[in-house]
């Protein structure tokens, strides 16, 4: 069997763990790891998919892998004889950040669950060095700095593969640089292959995030580009893409080339599933290569190609669904427009609508009208944005494809978000239900026949309050913020976006903050927490980031108030910060504007975690309110069919609502003089001014719901068995959330590879 870590350390004549640092033991166990994952084999089939996104956040690598591996509480115990803390190895590891939010972090779970399937399928995207930027806070405001996170010895492994890439001015050389991907308990592993330059230079940041744009050979995986990039930022964003697929069109034919293709079946060898359209470039790249280098025709590559792709859509936000000028496309890969040029003129012959061209009159080209006509699949990502698409986005699509358009409901890796992330209480469900989870997590719903036993809400609480203590002192270690492990913890952790209503959430910090001066205390003490980052660009979500920490400066400092309300926005959340907060959390703030969040998958992470959602029927929410039923499920507001309608019509005017009493003072008190004491005139006036006036994201409608909902919450939060029986149905219905089920989905359905 097996060697140990200890053997091997004994073997290469290696210091003993308890002499080592934590940085040492880090290094010591990847070499180890990395050894273990060099016994298995790579997944065979004679199909292979290529997951191609711009985003991989996979997240820190060690424990994952541990648990992968399956010794992840072995190598604890080698360590704990050794004096040494396991979990102090884990905090030395960066996390790489080559992702802004669920897309990316959707991706990591998929490459970990094909992985654990077996599935011959792996990550294609890119390396870049600086990632995410990292979100420091000064003067309550968000500042963006540059975050290192490749170090000398780390997961990548280099290869000798490298491709031409063919600009128009210019060629770069690329590298490929692997990542193992061990499946739970397999013999078998996949890569995620992320593509770099070896001339990616650090001089080229000047300071922050800011750095020289135009020098492409320099800077092309210098940054992952931020969602809602200026124009300035667009032609490198077109680099990146082309780079990106380019690169992988080259790896799909190799590979293929190898195991026999002749390129007119290259659809037996290879699908590409194309996370959401930043990657769209690949269709008219392997039709290029097939015509110009392999002597296939126009008509046969572009059939060949529309058979071995799929697309995934993951947004209904039209400012979101990428349209590069032609232009700007023509600058950078002039010989990609000749082929989308052919592509559009096909489509323009079969069809008038203007709605379904791929260049419309302003000579834009619409990536995912393109790989709606020249793909084989196009999924949403839950049951009601996948409606909506079909039903109204994409209708005119829909009308012609009826049979291209599927439903995959999002899902996470229960490795990471629960075995790894919550480890006593995945001890304590093995110690009710047994494994078999850790295989099918429909086996999950066991848990039902506990949903009246009263010492399993003990055990329940008391882990979360385990839990609870955990985040503290982590927190307190690492941002002087002290929590208190018996408040009721309410959470907000995701991207700063309009529609996901952060400021929502800060309205009713206020209206509780009013309520507890004017002498309404809660039963209890609540903190409210919030993480997450805004773009750079986007001035709006940087404003509403603003107003929670002056709100938190305010509430936390007022001895009146805060024995019974605090307000903490974490700094610079990521996937580790997650897998803190979300064990630690009792309400799951879900409250997107209904018909704007495609799925959510952090909705699945809580109740997995034993928190109860407050939500809108949005996204996946929908889904979890179906599976727990009404009685285990807090949702508010308005529905998506009555908010589409509103659209349509013009029908919301943000000032009606603001004239209503309960609200007006709530949002005066945005530019009252306490807060414009500790915040910024400007900031604060423009957002409590984009409240009243616009509110494009109808944050009003929807507030008296959500205050009188949640003030339910807490009313039953007191009630034990009342909750600890939500949160067991929670738990027991969140197997269909295991990304493991929606992989299977994707295989059965649309890849096929078996
Ligand atoms: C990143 C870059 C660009 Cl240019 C546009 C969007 C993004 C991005 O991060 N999108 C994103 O995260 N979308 C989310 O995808 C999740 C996975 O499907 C969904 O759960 C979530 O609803 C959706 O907003």
């Amino acid at each position: 069997m097996s060697y140990n870590f200890t053997d091997f350390l004994q073997k290469r004549n290696e210091k003993q763990i308890s002499e080592m640092t934590n940085q040492e033991i880090y290094y010591k166990l990847l070499e180890y790891i990395k050894e273990r994952a060099d016994e298995k084999t790579p997944n065979k089939s004679k199909k292979k998919i290529y997951y191609i996104s711009a985003e991989f956040l996979i997240g820190k690598l060690l424990s994952n892998n541990l648990i992968n591996l399956g010794i992840y509480k072995e190598i604890r115990e080698e360590l704990k004889a050794a004096g040494k803390n396991l979990s102090h190895v884990e905090e030395v590891e960066t996390e790489p950040s080559l992702g802004n939010g669920g897309l990316g972090r959707l991706a990591s779970c998929f490459i970990d669950s094909m992985s654990t399937l077996g599935i011959n399928g792996e990550g294609v995207g890119l390396n870049y060095h600086c990632g995410l930027f990292k979100q420091v806070f000064k003067n309550n405001e968000q500042k963006a700095e540059a975050n290192y996170w490749i170090e000398d010895q780390s997961w990548l492994r280099d290869t000798n593969i490298g491709y031409e890439v063919k600009f128009k001015n210019f060629s770069l050389h690329s590298k490929l640089k692997r990542i193992d991907i061990l499946g739970y308990e397999k013999d078998t592993k996949n890569y995620l292959n992320l593509f770099d330059i070896e001339s990616v230079d650090y001089n080229l940041i000047e300071n922050g995030i800011s750095f020289d744009e135009e020098n492409v050979e320099k800077n092309l995986t210098l940054f992952l580009y931020p969602d809602d990039s200026t124009k300035k930022g667009e032609l490198l964003r077109i680099y990146q893409q082309y780079f990106m697929v380019s690169n992988a069109a080259r790896l799909i034919i190799a590979e293929a080339t190898e195991k026999g293709s002749n390129i007119h079946d290259l659809a037996d060898y290879a699908f590409v599933q194309i996370n959401d359209t930043h990657p769209s470039m690949v269709i008219p790249e392997l039709i290029r290569i097939m015509t110009e280098e392999h002597g296939i025709s126009f008509e046969e590559a572009t059939e060949i190609v529309t058979k071995m792709t799929g697309y995934t859509n993951h947004t209904i936000l039209a400012e979101a669904l990428e349209k590069w000028p032609l232009d700007y496309l023509e600058e950078v890969v002039p010989n990609i427009v000749e082929i989308i040029k052919k592509l559009d003129k096909v489509i323009k012959a079969k069809y008038s609508d203007e709605k379904v061209q791929i260049i419309d009159g302003q000579n834009r080209v619409h990536m995912a009208n393109m790989d709606i006509h020249f793909s084989s699949s196009v999924n949403g990502v839950a049951y009601l944005h996948t409606e909506i698409l079909k039903n109204s986005e994409l209708k005119e699509f829909y009308e012609i494809y009826p049979n291209k358009f599927n439903n995959k409901t999002n899902g996470i890796t229960f490795r990471r978000w629960l075995e790894s992330c919550n480890e006593d209480l995945a001890d304590y469900l093995k110690e009710l239900i047994g494994t078999g989870y850790l295989t099918d997590a429909e086996n999950l719903k066991e848990l039902l026949k506990y949903v009246d036993d009263k010492n399993v809400y003990e055990k329940l609480s008391q882990i979360k309050h385990e839990n609870k203590i955990k985040l503290k002192k982590y927190l307190q270690h690492t941002q002087g913020i002290v929590i208190d492990e018996n408040s009721i913890i309410d959470t907000q952790i995701k991207r700063f976006h309009e529609y996901k209503r952060q400021q929502m959430n800060a309205l009713y910090v206020i209206k509780k903050y009013l309520d507890i001066k004017n002498g309404k205390l809660p039963e209890r003490k609540i903190t409210v927490l919030f993480g997450g980052k805004a773009a750079p660009a986007y001035i709006i979500a940087q404003d509403i980031i603003h107003l929670i920490l002056c709100l938190s400066e305010i509430i936390n400092n007022d001895p009146e108030v805060n024995k019974y309300l605090n307000v903490y926005l974490v700094e610079n959340y990521n996937v580790g910060l997650a897998e803190k907060i979300i064990p630690a959390t009792d309400i799951s703030e879900q409250i997107s504007l209904a018909s704007k969040e495609a799925s959510g998958t952090g909705n699945m992470k809580f109740m997995l975690n034993g928190a109860l959602t407050l939500g809108t029927m949005d996204g996946a929410n929908v889904e979890i309110s179906e599976l727990v039923g009404d009685d285990n499920i807090y949702i508010f507001g308005k529905n998506s069919d009555d908010i589409i309608k509103l659209y349509e019509t013009s029908g919301y005017v943000s000032k009606d609502y603001y004239n209503q009493v309960g609200i007006k003072e709530v949002v005066d008190f945005i530019t009252s003089d306490k807060l414009i004491k500790v915040g910024n005139k400007e900031r604060l006036e423009r957002l409590q001014n984009e409240l009243i006036n616009k509110d494009w994201f109808m944050t009003l409608i929807d507030f008296e719901d959500y205050y009188n909902t949640k003030e339910r919450m807490f009313k039953d939060y007191e009630n034990k068995d009342l909750w600890y029986k939500q949160v067991i149905n929670n738990i027991a219905k969140a197997g269909f959330f295991s990304s493991d089920r929606t992989i299977a989905q994707y295989e059965d359905e649309i890849w096929k590879t078996k």
